[in-house]
Formats: C-alpha cells, sequence, structure tokens
C-alpha cells in the first residue's frame, strides 16, 4: 500500500513533473528549432526517428492537464520551460508566443492550488546555440543567464520554486561522452568542458534570479546506487569511479567548490583553462536540493582508457527501462546528501517513477511508488530533512532516444487521438494524497 499523506512530517509536499519537450509539442507556438530537432532527424539516433514535434500536444491541452495535477491531490507542480520557445534564437528576441504560454500555465496552476516548481532547462538546446558549440562553449554561462532573465521578468514573481537545469550528468556525460542524447558525441574533452560550464550555467543562472529578488531557488541532480559487479579491489574501484562522476561530480562542484580526484583523473586534462577559478560562482547559496532517483547498475572494471568500467546486468527485478528496482538506494541518497552535503538544508524528491508496459492497469507502478516512498518516509523518520517527492511523471511521454514506448506516465495519452485516461496508479495516488 502506498504511505499515506498523514504518515509524512506535516506539510509534506506531493506533486508530479514533466518536462517541456516530453509534452508540449514543439512545433506549437513559434518556438525555435532545438538540438533534439536536429539529433531525432538523424537516423538511427531515436527510436523510430521519433521527436517531441507534437509529444502530448500539452500546448494546446494544458488546462485538461493542470486538471489532471490537481485531480492528483498534489500540493506542487514541477514542470520545465522551454529555452527555444522563449528565445527561438537562444538569444536576443522573445517570441511573445512563447512568454505568454508559460504566463497562462503558471496562472493556470495558482488557479488551481498548485505551486509552480519551475526548472528553466530540461535539456532543448536551441539549435543555433549548438551551433557556436553549445555547452562546450564557455559563452553559454552568459546565454543561459539572459534566458533566465528574460523568462523570469515575466514568469518570475509566481513561481514557487526554480532549479535551472534538470540532471546535469544527463547533459553533460550522457550527451557528450557516451553519445545518447543530443547533441549525440562521444568526446572525453566536450565532455569535461559541458560539465564543467553547465555547473557554471547553474550560477549564473541563480546569479540572475537573486538579482531579481528570486527566492526558493535549488539544484536537481539524478543519482545511481553504484554497486560493484564483484567484491575485487578492480570492480570496487570501478564503481568508485563511476559513483564520482554520477553522483559526486556536480553535488561537490556546486557545494565544495572542486571536483572528486576519481574524476580528475580522466578529466584533468581537457578541463578549460581557470576552471578553478569558477566556483565561486558554482557555489551559489541553495534554498533546496532536489534528487532524481530511478535505479542502482552494477559496475565492473574494464580494460581500457579512463574511466574502464562497465554496466553489467544484476538479480532485482527491471523495469521496461531495464532498471533494476532498488528503492533502498533512495532512502541511502538522501541520507547521504544530507549528511555529506547539504546539512540542514531542504531535500526534495524531485523525480521518481518507472516505465512499465501494464497499461493503465498498472500495479507495477503502485507497488514501485509504494516501496520508494516507504523509503522516503524511513528517511524522514530518521530526521533527513526531506520536505517533498515528486513522481516522473504525470503522463506518457516522448522518452528521448527511446522514443515514446517507454512509458512513465500516471496517466496514459492516445498517440493518435491525445485522449488522456487516468491509469490505478493515478487514483491510488489520489487516494494517498487526500487530504
Ligand atoms: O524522462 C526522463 C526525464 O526527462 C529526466 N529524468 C529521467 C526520466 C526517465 O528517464
Amino acid at each position: 500500500m502506498i504511505p499515506q499523506r498523514q504518515d509524512f512530517p506535516n506539510g509534506f509536499l506531493f506533486g508530479a513533473a514533466t518536462s517541456s519537450y516530453q509534452i508540449e509539442g514543439h512545433a506549437f507556438g513559434g518556438a525555435g528549432r532545438t538540438h533534439w530537432d536536429d539529433f531525432a532527424a538523424t537516423p538511427g539516433n531515436t527510436a523510430g526517428a521519433e521527436d517531441g514535434a507534437v509529444a502530448c500536444d500539452h500546448y494546446h491541452r494544458w488546462e485538461e492537464d493542470l486538471d489532471l495535477v490537481a485531480g492528483l491531490g498534489a500540493d506542487v507542480y514541477r514542470f520545465s520551460t522551454s529555452w527555444a520557445r522563449v528565445l527561438p534564437e537562444g538569444r536576443g528576441t522573445p517570441n511573445p508566443e512563447g512568454l505568454d504560454f508559460y504566463d497562462r500555465l503558471v496562472d493556470g496552476m495558482l488557479a488551481r492550488g498548485l505551486k509552480p516548481a519551475a526548472t528553466l532547462y530540461h535539456w532543448e538546446l536551441p539549435s543555433p546555440l549548438a551551433d557556436l558549440g553549445g555547452w562546450r562553449n564557455r559563452d553559454i554561462a552568459k546565454w543561459f543567464a539572459e534566458f533566465a532573465d528574460v523568462l523570469c521578468a515575466r514568469i518570475g514573481d509566481r513561481l514557487w520554486s526554480v532549479a535551472p537545469i534538470n540532471e546535469p550528468w544527463c547533459v553533460g556525460w550522457l550527451s557528450h561522452f557516451e553519445g545518447h542524447h543530443a547533441p549525440g558525441l562521444r568526446d572525453i574533452r566536450a565532455t569535461a568542458r559541458a560539465m564543467h560550464h553547465v555547473l557554471l550555467a547553474h550560477g549564473t543562472a541563480l546569479q540572475a534570479m537573486r538579482a531579481r529578488g528570486m527566492e526558493n531557488l535549488g539544484a536537481v541532480c539524478n543519482f545511481e546506487l553504484a554497486l560493484p559487479a564483484t567484491d575485487s579491489p578492480e570492480d570496487e574501484a570501478a564503481s568508485r569511479r563511476y559513483d564520482a562522476i554520477f553522483n559526486r561530480f556536480f553535488i561537490e562542484g556546486m557545494t565544495r567548490g572542486g571536483y572528486p580526484a576519481e574524476v580528475l583523473e580522466g578529466f584533468a586534462p581537457h578541463l578549460p583553462q581557470g576552471w578553478e577559478e569558477d566556483f565561486t560562482t558554482i557555489g551559489q547559496k541553495l534554498d533546496w536540493f532536489g534528487l532524481n532517483y530511478y535505479t542502482c547498475k552494477r559496475i565492473a572494471a574494464r580494460p581500457g582508457p579512463w574511466p574502464g568500467y562497465a554496466e553489467v546486468p544484476g538479480p532485482l527485478p527491471k523495469t521496461d527501462m531495464g532498471w533494476e528496482i532498488c528503492p533502498e538506494g533512495l532512502h541511502d541518497f538522501l541520507a547521504r546528501v544530507a549528511r555529506d552535503y547539504t546539512g540542514a538544508l531542504p531535500l526534495y524528491v524531485t523525480e521518481n517513477g518507472m516505465a512499465s508496459t501494464s497499461g493503465v492497469q498498472d500495479d507495477d507502478r503502485i507497488a514501485y511508488l509504494a516501496a520508494h516512498l516507504a523509503e522516503v518516509r524511513r528517511a524522514a523518520d530518521e530526521g533527513v530533512p526531506v520536505k517533498g517527492y515528486f513522481t516522473w511523471s504525470l503522463m506518457d511521454n516522448y522518452e528521448w532516444a527511446l522514443g515514446y514506448a517507454k512509458r512513465f506516465g500516471l496517466v496514459a495519452v492516445d498517440r493518435d487521438s491525445q485522449a488522456r485516461q487516468p491509469k490505478a496508479s493515478y487514483h491510488a495516488l489520489a487516494k494517498a494524497w487526500a487530504r
């Protein structure tokens, strides 16, 4: 059974999360081209060459979608804003339709009693900025702060919280080292620069928002429990390297003013000149910290160049992503982040959920959510300052390189008619979150 609202500390917030490119329909409303449009248009990069041109048509159906969030009993709705919808060229003249859209959306949340929790960037880089090197170009920190300023001049007065960038690991490593996400590079120098510039842009955007007097500004990183495939010293060292790249690089940049030695082993020759001087900007004050958590990974040593590891299959039941279901990892990360990095700062689980093929009778998703919420509750009971939980995702949507086949939603979306149908998990959460 899903733990109930009353099982959590007073004032604990529940919500659902989505992102702009995954649901809005980027062909609508004068949005500019993004590097995801380019990536998807290149054969072999996304399942069925699918892209976010139409997605869930949220651009036109946002009122119905916000009604669904409200019907869930949610307190807060985590959404993201598309840089290319607001600034089609990435810089310069804003798209009035784009700003109007986010203005309506935020007012729509407030009208339904939902707190708007914005993420400024959830991966749709404007193509004209990609042409200039995208995240490899240090100037992106300036461009991103300009975007933050233009957007927040319009809606910043009504946002409950803001995080500049969703999952820096995906923006940096997954997209520039593994090549699975746009821009699809496999290049260590590009990766080192992108990962550093993501943090720099996080800092400049926070500065721009603070200059506007905005509050409740945070950061959202993803975490994966790294487990050595065997107890050999080689596998243990490999899993420490995985942990340092995935789980430590970004949070240590933000909170400790440096990078883990295990990452510098590979990155030192490739980081941009003067990177050590950037931590004053990167280490801006945070009001909260968000953790996205889905799974654990088994890591084995592999011969070859740094980082010298490979993921190997583990024994636990898996979601439709092939990800092992490992709920205690969520508890462990909440406790670890508070203990090692953020102390008394409020923590939020900003994403957690599963892809499933079970359609609207998604008992597997109910079990997944129940198990993970129980771990959040365990952490809260132990005194970890976790203050809220968002599930990913409100509705089935564009799962990036995997297209529309991977279904994370509490609400099913018919790909032809765009009809929304709440699943059993939606009803179960609505019952658990009732006030
Ligand atoms: O769909 C993604 C989301 O965009 C970022 N976090 C993980 C989700 C599931 O893969």
